[in-house]
C-alpha cells in the first residue's frame, strides 16, 4: 500500500514536472530551436540576392532555354564592383544565380554545354562563381548560389537522369567555391520549355521528382554549414510573397512536413506555425526594382527610400532576414540608381540606430527567476547577448520598466528573445509613462530572433514592456531603443479626375506645407491637413518639415492644368475602363487592341482650351507593353474637322526609358484632342495607356 501511494505521489509530481510551464524552462529547451548555422544565419539579417545571368542579355524574366551561349557577354564584369556597393550597404552576404530556370550556367561546369564556356565573355574562359567567391572573401562577405531545379534548357528535365545532371552541377558548385553558407532552391516551374529542342511542357511532380532527402543530405556533406532554403525548408523557408514582408506575427517554427514546393497553401508561410514542428526561420526575398533581372526600361523604378525602409522594418523588424535582390545590368555592374539607392538606405538604416538610449538605465520587473547574473532583469540592456532575463518557472505574464535618469525621445524599440531556447513569446505591449499615466503605444504578437517597432515619437522617462503570454516563461536577451531621424525624402502628390489634391509625406509625422503662387513653401505658408479641391490651372509647391529638428525635405513642384472633371474619352466609343486614361493616377493603365495600326483615342475636354501641348504616359506596371512610337497629335473644335496634326513624330527613347512623355506645339483653340498612334516601340499588337494630358497657353 505504502509502496503503491508512493508510485502514485512520484507520477504525480513527474506529471508536474512534465507540463510545459513547470519544467526548468530558463534552462532548458521549450520547443524547436535553432541549429549553431541557424543561429549564425539569423545574425546576418540583410543579404545581397543578385539575379545575372542569360536573362540580362534577352532582356527576359523566364528564359526559354533555347537561348544561345553566344549572348552571354558582359564586356565589363566586375564582381568587386558588386561586393563594394553590397558591403556598403550593410549586408552580410551574396546569393548568385548560378543556374536560373533557362539552365545557362554561369560557371564552366562539366554537366552541358550551356555555359559561359561556350560563350564569347573571355572567350570562353571565364568563370563568374570563381570571380564573385573572390570578391565575397576580398570584402568579408559570405557566398551562397542560387541554383533552379527546373532546367528549360536541358533535354533531360523531367526524365530520371536529369536529377543526376542536378546533383553534378550541385557537386561542382559546393566543392569548388569554397564556403557556401546558403543554398536557394526555388520552386517555381512552368512547364514550357526549349529541353533540347523538343520544345513542349512537360509535368513534374515537385514532391518526388527531385528527390529532396537524398539533394539536402548531399548538401550537408559537402558543406555541413549551409542552409537550404526551400519553400517549406527545411532550414530556411519562403515567406510566401516577393514583395518584402512577412506578417507581424512571424513564428520561426513550421510544421516542415506538410509543405512541399509549389505547396498552394504558401499564405501560411508569411507568419509559420505556432505549433511548428521544427525551427524554420523565413527569408524575405523581393527585388529593388519591379523585375528579379536588370531591363533598361525599369531605370526609373528602383523602389524609393520610404519603400525600401518599409521593406527593412517589415522583414528584419519582423523576425525575419532580408534577402535583397539587385541585379547587375549587360555590362556586368550594378547600375548607378542601384548603387544610389542602397546607399540612401544604409545611411537610414545607420542613422535610425546610430545612438542606444536603454543601455545601463535602471531596470526594474514584476518577476525574475532570481537574481543571478543569468537572469536578471539588467541583462536586457546589458549587451551581451549570452545574458536574459527569465521570469520564474509557469509565470507568462510580467512587465519590466525601463526608467531614464533624464527625459528621453525615442520612436524605435528593439526586443530580442534568446532563441536559443525557443521562440516563445506570444503577445506584448509597450508604454511609455506620460504625465502620470501609462499611455499604450504597441499591442504586438510575437518576438523571436528580433522585432524591431517604429512608434509614434514619444518624450518620456520610463519605458514598460509587458510580456502578457507566453508559450513558456519568457527569456529576453535584449531590448534598444532608439530616436531615429524623420526620413525627408520629397513628397508624393496626386490629382483625381475632380481635382482633389493628396499630399503624401515620406514619413507620417511630417509637417507639410504648400504655396499655390509659385513662391518657395516654409511653415508659414499654407498647412497641408488633408487633401483638398484645385480645380483650376495651378502651381503647386509643397515640402516636408520636422516639427522637432526644423529639418526639411526637398520642395515637389507640380504643375496642374485645370482638372480633368468635364473631361471624356469619346472614341473608342463605350469600351469599359477607358476612363483609366484621364483619371489622374498613374498607376493603372487600359489597352486598345490593335491588329492593326494606326489606332487612335479621341478625348472631349468639354470645353474649349487654348492648348500648347500634351503628355502621355506609358502603363507603369511590370509586364507593360503598347508602348507609341509614332505618333500624331490633333485639335479640334467640334470633334468633326481635324485638320492638319499639330504635332508629330516619335517618342525616341520609350522602349527603355517608359517615364511620361511631353510634346509641345503652336498654341491652337480646340474642345477635342486626338493622339494617334502610328507605331508601337516592339510591334505590340495592343497600344497602352496609363494617363494623357494637356499643356494649355
Ligand atoms: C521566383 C522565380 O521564378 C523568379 O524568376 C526569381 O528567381 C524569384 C527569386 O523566384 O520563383
Amino acid at each position: 500500500m505504502k509502496n503503491k501511494i508512493l508510485i502514485s505521489l512520484t507520477s504525480i509530481v513527474l506529471a508536474i514536472a512534465l507540463l510545459p510551464g513547470n519544467q526548468l524552462n530558463a534552462q532548458k529547451a521549450f520547443g524547436p530551436v535553432p541549429s549553431e548555422a541557424q543561429l549564425a544565419w539569423h545574425e546576418m539579417e540583410f543579404t545581397a540576392f543578385v539575379h545575372f545571368n542569360m536573362n540580362t542579355f534577352t532582356d527576359m524574366e523566364w528564359g526559354t532555354g533555347g537561348e544561345s551561349p553566344e549572348q552571354f557577354n558582359p564586356a565589363e564584369l566586375d564582381c568587386r564592383q558588386w561586393a563594394r556597393a553590397f558591403k556598403d550597404a550593410g549586408m552580410k552576404g551574396i546569393i548568385l544565380t548560378a543556374k536560373h530556370h533557362d539552365g545557362f550556367c554561369l560557371w564552366p561546369t562539366k554537366t552541358t554545354k550551356h555555359s559561359v564556356k561556350n560563350s564569347p565573355w573571355k572567350n570562353g574562359k571565364g568563370d563568374v562563381l570563381k570571380e564573385l567567391s573572390e570578391a565575397c572573401k576580398e570584402y568579408g562577405l559570405k557566398f551562397g548560389i542560387y541554383l533552379s531545379p527546373w532546367d528549360r534548357n536541358n533535354a533531360n528535365y523531367g526524365k530520371p537522369e536529369y536529377i543526376n545532371i542536378f546533383r553534378e552541377q550541385l557537386r561542382e558548385l559546393l566543392t569548388n567555391y569554397g564556403d557556401i553558407f546558403e543554398v536557394w532552391f526555388d520552386g517555381a516551374n512552368g512547364g514550357s520549355g526549349y529541353y533540347g529542342g523538343a520544345n513542349e511542357k512537360r509535368k513534374i511532380d515537385g514532391r518526388t521528382y527531385y528527390g529532396w532527402d537524398e539533394t539536402w543530405a548531399m548538401v550537408k556533406e559537402l558543406q555541413p554549414d549551409a542552409m537550404i532554403f526551400g519553400d517549406g525548408g527545411p532550414d530556411v523557408r519562403w515567406v510566401g510573397n516577393e514583395e518584402g514582408w512577412a506578417n507581424k506575427t512571424n513564428w520561426s517554427l513550421l510544421r516542415r512536413e506538410e509543405v512541399w514546393p509549389g505547396w498552394p497553401d504558401y499564405k501560411q508561410l508569411r507568419s509559420g506555425h505556432e505549433d511548428g514542428t521544427h525551427w524554420v526561420p523565413a527569408e524575405i526575398d523581393v527585388s529593388i526594382r519591379p523585375g528579379w533581372y536588370y531591363h533598361k526600361k525599369e531605370d526609373h523604378r528602383v523602389k524609393s527610400l520610404p519603400h525600401l525602409l518599409d521593406i527593412y522594418y517589415h522583414s528584419v523588424g519582423r523576425n525575419g532576414a532580408l534577402l535583397l535582390n539587385v541585379p547587375p545590368d549587360a555590362r556586368g555592374l550594378i547600375h548607378e540608381n542601384d548603387v544610389k539607392a542602397l546607399k540612401e538606405l544604409a545611411y537610414t538604416i545607420k542613422a535610425d540606430f546610430a545612438n542606444e538610449l536603454a543601455k545601463g538605465q535602471k531596470v526594474t520587473t514584476t518577476n525574475v527567476r532570481d537574481n543571478t547574473a543569468k537572469y536578471k532583469a539588467t541583462n536586457v540592456n546589458d549587451r551581451n547577448k549570452e545574458t536574459y532575463w527569465a521570469t520564474a518557472d509557469g509565470v507568462t505574464d510580467a512587465s519590466l520598466i525601463i526608467e531614464f535618469e533624464k527625459s528621453i525621445e525615442f520612436n524605435r524599440f528593439l526586443i530580442q528573445e534568446y532563441i536559443k531556447l525557443g521562440q516563445r513569446v506570444q503577445k506584448f505591449t509597450v508604454e511609455a509613462f506620460i504625465k502620470d499615466k501609462w499611455e499604450l503605444l504597441a499591442e504586438e504578437t510575437t518576438i523571436g530572433y528580433k522585432r524591431i517597432l517604429r512608434l509614434p515619437h514619444t518624450k518620456t522617462n520610463k519605458i514598460r514592456i509587458h510580456i502578457k503570454d507566453a508559450k513558456a516563461c519568457p527569456l529576453i536577451s535584449n531590448i534598444e531603443i532608439y530616436h531615429a531621424p524623420k526620413v525627408l525624402t520629397i513628397p508624393q502628390v496626386q490629382r483625381t479626375k475632380s481635382g482633389k489634391v493628396s499630399i503624401t509625406p515620406s514619413d507620417t509625422e511630417l509637417d507639410i506645407y504648400y504655396t499655390l503662387d509659385g513662391s518657395v513653401p516654409d511653415a508659414n505658408k499654407i498647412k497641408y491637413e488633408e487633401a483638398f479641391l484645385l480645380k483650376e490651372k495651378a502651381k503647386l509647391k509643397t515640402i516636408c518639415i520636422d516639427a522637432n529638428t526644423k529639418s526639411k525635405s526637398p520642395v515637389k513642384s507640380a504643375n496642374f492644368e485645370v482638372c480633368k472633371e468635364k473631361w471624356q474619352v469619346v472614341y473608342p466609343k463605350k469600351q469599359k475602363k477607358s476612363n483609366t486614361v484621364i483619371d489622374g493616377n498613374n498607376s493603372n493603365s487600359w489597352y486598345i487592341k490593335a491588329k492593326k495600326m494606326p489606332v487612335e483615342i479621341i478625348i472631349d475636354l468639354g470645353e474649349e482650351l487654348e492648348l500648347s501641348g500634351f503628355t502621355y504616359l506609358p502603363d507603369q506596371s511590370r509586364w507593360a507593353g503598347g508602348y507609341i512610337f509614332n505618333y500624331e497629335f490633333y485639335v479640334s473644335v467640334d470633334g468633326e474637322k481635324w485638320g492638319k496634326a499639330v504635332s508629330e513624330g516619335e517618342f525616341s527613347n520609350i522602349n527603355n526609358n517608359p517615364v511620361q512623355q511631353q510634346k509641345n506645339f503652336d498654341a491652337k483653340k480646340g474642345r477635342y484632342i486626338k493622339l494617334k498612334a502610328l507605331s508601337e516601340a516592339n510591334n505590340d499588337k495592343r497600344i497602352g495607356f496609363a494617363e494623357i494630358g494637356i499643356i494649355t497657353k
